[in-house]
């Protein structure tokens, strides 16, 4: 008996070494995870949007801090015009441009060289129309498209009478004529409608605008049911 228990008590010991070297293994285990788990939870609060500004403002200016970015938002070899109308960030990256229409129905009294003026103002990008003269003044050298409508009536309108709605217009670059549009009606409630598309190359200062050279008949339509005069322009 006294030899067992001699020789038990190593065994014991063996197997209390034993059990706490499981304990600290466990424990080693545990602060590893733990770290591990810690170490995650930090990486991805790092990207988390609650701890950062991920706002489009910011990103636009993670763009402006790493330079050029403007012309890596641009298509190639553009350095004004569409692209940068896809930014916008300022008036100047707006691409010159605007629309107008007259804002009711009319006639002409004068017998020839009307100039038209198109009084409400939907679109002026860089101000170049005037809605007083009904002219559009480039405020810069470019390419431009020009876009006008008339619309004559196949009714007495304003006090008109005798002949329904018939009128010939032209577009006027610098004073000649570049481009010319009719409408006209042959009978009552014969309504005519023509739209007109011109390319111009423009030198800053050139101005262009709706006229018509002869003596009109009729009345003219521009409203909601029937359509409207309008005039538009737009840098290409
Ligand atoms: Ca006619």
């Amino acid at each position: 008996m006294d030899s067992l228990e001699m020789n038990s008590e190593p065994k014991d010991r063996h197997s209390k070494l034993l059990c706490l070297d499981v304990k600290v293994w466990i424990v080693i285990l545990l602060v590893i995870m733990i770290s591990g788990f810690v170490a995650l939870t930090i990486g991805i609060e790092s990207l988390n949007c609650n701890s950062h500004d991920c706002s489009p403002q910011s990103f636009t200016q993670t763009l402006q801090q790493t330079g050029n970015w403007r012309n890596r938002l641009m298509y190639p070899g553009n350095g004004k015009g569409a692209a940068a109308s896809r930014i916008q960030d300022s008036e100047s990256d707006v691409p010159i441009s605007f629309y107008a229409y007259v804002s009711d129905d009319f006639r002409i009294e004068k017998n020839s060289g009307h100039m038209f003026t198109y009084d409400v103002v939907v679109t002026n990008n860089g101000l170049g129309y005037n809605k007083t003269t009904g002219v559009f003044t480039s405020p810069i050298s470019g390419v431009f498209a020009f876009s006008w409508t008339v619309v004559a009536s196949g009714s007495h309108l304003k006090g008109s009478s005798g002949s329904y709605g018939e009128i010939s217009t032209h577009i006027l670059h610098n004073g000649h004529i570049v481009g010319t549009l009719n409408a006209d009606t042959e009978k009552q409630y014969d309504d005519a409608v023509s739209t007109g598309f011109v390319v111009l190359n423009l030198e800053k200062g050139d101005v262009v605008q709706i006229a018509s050279a002869w003596k009109s008949q009729g009345a003219f339509y521009s409203n909601t049911a029937f359509g409207r005069w309008t005039f538009s322009g737009f840098q290409i």
